[in-house]
């Protein structure tokens, strides 16, 4: 396997900076590293495999060499910049919702659909975190049961709004303990000691009520799983935890699964490792999910309304398996 070019743009972010983590963790063959962002970060450096890289200002010709880029600047700097990426023979991964719905991109989720990486023209869409971990669980109860519908609830990490927003959770918290006013910059209300029904905080509601995150989760499931007709509706809430999402999710199939046979499937699934174990208290909680690679998935019980529906709850990190890692797996799989 020959060493990489590699790019990471939005490095200094959130989820670039966990870009850069994996990539050193998972020894993904790198030959050399261009650090990409925006002016704000000129003359920083970051680190990867112990060597300081200066960060460089995100142009049009920053991908000249370059084989492989991982995005994770927003959707605007996707749409300017990818196209010139992909022209100059790079492949991008790219983390925003830009192209994830563009019928010429595929979105991957390599435990679920790995066939589509070869379908692509240069770029490969990541999707939105919270599509992701929940697919990860989805997928192999579909191929044993097809899934018919979908009823998920999710209760997300602050640290899937960025750096900015996980600033006004910690500084909320210490303005609350102290007894000091405290103005919301980042969420429309406060989000310490608070959940809030609106992701992202700064979006629109769509005409049927929806946020953009939660039809993110309708569209994206019914593309990634490739099947339309799984029915899908989501409520999704912001939760004052750093790291790590959260979701409760009601699955309808067409064959009667019961809870057994379904740890028994999901035992075996990739990414997803089942920690159900109600009688000792054992069931996945975001805080031991942070910082791990896995889908944990628990509290697996058959649905007392419905004649074949299970419940279930799903923890994984959000930077991780909802960003980073999901998209240095996509690398890996195209090298
Ligand atoms: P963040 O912490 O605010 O970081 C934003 C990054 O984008 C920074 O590196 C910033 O550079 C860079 N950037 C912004 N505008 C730019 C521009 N015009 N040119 C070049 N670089 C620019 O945000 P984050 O949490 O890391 O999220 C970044 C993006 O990743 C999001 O907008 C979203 O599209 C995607 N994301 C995806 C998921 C998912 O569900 N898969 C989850 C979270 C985020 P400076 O530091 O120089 O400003
Ligand atoms: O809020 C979260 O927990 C996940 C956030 C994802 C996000 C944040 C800003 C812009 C996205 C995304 O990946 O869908 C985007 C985007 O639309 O690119």
């Amino acid at each position: 396997m020959s060493a990489k070019v590699v790019a990471v743009a939005g490095a200094t972010g959130v989820v670039g900076r966990k870009m850069i983590e994996v990539l050193e963790d998972r020894k993904f063959p790198v030959a050399s590293i261009k650090l990409l962002a925006s002016e704000r970060s000129k003359g920083k450096t970051l680190r990867f495999c112990g060597e300081a890289i200066p960060v460089e200002v995100l142009s049009e010709d920053s991908f000249k060499g370059v084989d492989i880029a991982l995005f994770s600047a927003g959707g605007a700097t996707s749409k300017q910049f990818a196209p010139c990426a992909a022209k100059d023979g790079c492949v991008v991964v790219d983390n925003s919702s830009a192209w994830r719905m563009d019928p010429e991109v595929p979105l991957v989720v390599p435990e679920v659909n790995p066939g589509d990486i070869a379908k692509h023209k240069g770029i490969i869409a990541n999707p939105n975190c919270s599509t992701i971990q929940m697919v990860v669980v989805l997928k192999p109860l579909h191929d044993a049961a097809t899934v018919t519908r979908v009823v998920v609830s999710t209760y997300q990490a602050v640290s899937g709004a960025g750096s900015a927003a996980l600033h006004e959770l910690d500084e909320n918290l210490r303005a609350v303990l102290n007894g000091e006013p405290f103005e919301p910059k980042v969420f429309p209300h406060p989000i310490a000691f608070n959940c809030i029904p609106q992701i992202p905080q700064s979006g629109a509601f769509t005409d049927n009520g929806y946020t953009s995150e939660e039809m993110k989760m309708v569209n994206e499931t019914k593309k990634i799983m490739g099947d339309p007709n799984i029915r899908v509706t989501a409520t999704t809430v912001r939760v004052p935890v750093h790291t790590g999402h959260s979701e409760s999710v009601n699955v309808e199939t067409k064959k009667k699964l019961s809870a057994e046979q379904a740890r028994e499937i999901l035992r075996k699934a990739p990414g997803v490792a089942v920690e159900d174990d109600p009688a000792q208290q054992r069931y996945p909680l975001a805080i031991y999910a942070a910082n791990k690679y896995e889908t944990f998935v628990g509290r697996i019980r058959e649905d007392i309304s419905h004649p074949s529906a299970l419940d279930l709850w799903i923890v994984s990190d959000n930077l991780l398996k909802g960003a980073a890692l999901n998209a240095v797996q996509i690398a890996e799989k195209l090298v």
